[in-house]
This record gives C-alpha cells, structure tokens and sequence, in this order.
C-alpha cells in the first residue's frame, strides 16, 4: 500500500496531515510541491479545488484537510485520534472548524502571512492588516484560553482538533503579536508548548521557519 501526501511544507494545513499520519505512525511517502504546482493540469486531477494537501493511496485520491485527518485516523491502527462518546466527537469536530473558519483566515492568512512570510519573500508588511488581525486573533484565542479546562482540547488525548488548531496557532505564535497574545493566555501557552514538544510537530517544523519558531 503505497500512501502519498502532496503539499508545501509550510502550509499549516498540510503541516496537520503529516502531524495525524505521524502520530498515527504511518508510513507516508511527503511529495512536496510549490504553489505554482497547484495551477497545472496535473494537479487539477488530484484537487480541482487547486488547494493543498491531497492525500493519495493508489486509485484513492482525497482532498479537504477534515476528511484527511479523520481518514488517516480511521483507516490506520494506531493511537485513536478521535473521541468516541458524541459530544466529544462533536466538540473535536466543532474546533475543526474554528480552526479552518476562523484561526486559519485572520490568524494565518493575515497575521502570519504579513509578519513572518512576507519580509521572507521580501515584501512590505502591512501594519494596518496586521493590527486589526491581531484584534480578532485576540478574542478567538479568548474562546481557546477558556475552552481549555482539560490538557488537549477535548480531554485528557490529543486529537484532530488539536493537530489542526495546534498547526494554526503555532504560526500565530511565531508572530511578534501573536507570540505575545499566546502568552497573555497561560493555558493556551501550556497547550502550545505540549503540542510542540511532540515529535509529530517537531519533524514537520518547515525548514523556512526553523529560526522563526518562539519560546
Ligand atoms: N479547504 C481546504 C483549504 C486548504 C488550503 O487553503 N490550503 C492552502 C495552503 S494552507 C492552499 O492550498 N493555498 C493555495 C491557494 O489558495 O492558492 C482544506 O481543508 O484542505
């Protein structure tokens, strides 16, 4: 069974499926593939969407990081990375949601992008974009900081909605701003620092941005 994940190492969102097939300690070969990889006709076929990552197991394509994640946990033995009890399901799938809704757009896309990537590319940051991201990127770790009344998200084991949200605010974190608002929330920093002392977030740090990781 030969399994193949295709994305771009920084990408927090393929930096989450290779964490869940670590974690799962499946054997994965990682394609990696540039953001003008996403426009030929190739990758069309495996994602018309154009987004990464796509996960491929032979004749088997998926794409949509939710459904990745959930098949690298369902589809492999290994430690389970879901809850089983409904609510807890629906708690995990709930965060999964703040994550690519919410976290991912403003956090990411704006914040991260602006402050870290874009001086990386050598362009200008915004500061504007980057003040008004940090508000919003303040009230959603607010929800975080208190939602966090166990040591992962839902409960006492680490599960899909840690791997994807973990992915998210630890390119928050790398932030000037965000490495500040991060702190300002003690369990949110003791969450963060659990998840990346993992081997899974260790071996999936982005060569790019091996100096830009804080604490
Ligand atoms: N809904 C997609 C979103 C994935 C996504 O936005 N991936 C980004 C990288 S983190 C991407 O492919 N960006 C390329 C682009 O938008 O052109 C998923 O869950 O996989």
């Amino acid at each position: 069974m030969s399994l193949t994940l295709y994305g771009f190492p920084v990408s927090p969102n393929v930096r989450a499926a290779r964490i869940a097939l670590i974690e799962k300690g499946v054997d994965y070969q990682f394609n990696e593939i540039g953001f003008d990889h996403l426009a030929t006709a190739d990758y069309a076929a495996l994602n018309p969407f154009r987004k990464m990552p796509v996960l491929q197991q032979e004749t088997f394509v998926l794409y949509e990081t939710p459904a990745i994640l959930g098949y690298a946990d369902e589809a492999f033995e290994g430690v389970p990375l879901q809850p089983i009890d409904p609510k807890s399901c629906a708690q995990m799938r709930k965060w999964l949601g703040i994550a690519a809704n919410y976290l991912y757009p403003v956090g990411v896309m704006q914040l991260f992008l602006q402050r870290v990537m874009f001086p990386i590319m050598g362009n200008e940051p915004d500061e504007a974009v980057i003040a008004e991201a940090a508000i919003t990127t303040g009230q959603q770790l607010d929800v975080l900081e208190q939602e966090l009344i166990t040591p992962f998200l839902v409960g006492d084991a680490l599960t899909l909605a840690d791997i994807l949200t973990g992915a998210m605010v630890y390119y928050i974190n790398m932030t000037r701003e965000g490495f500040a608002l991060v702190q300002a929330r003690a369990k949110t920093a003791a969450w963060l620092d659990r998840l990346s002392q993992r081997q899974s977030f260790q071996q999936t740090l982005a060569d790019l941005l091996i100096d830009k990781a804080q604490g």
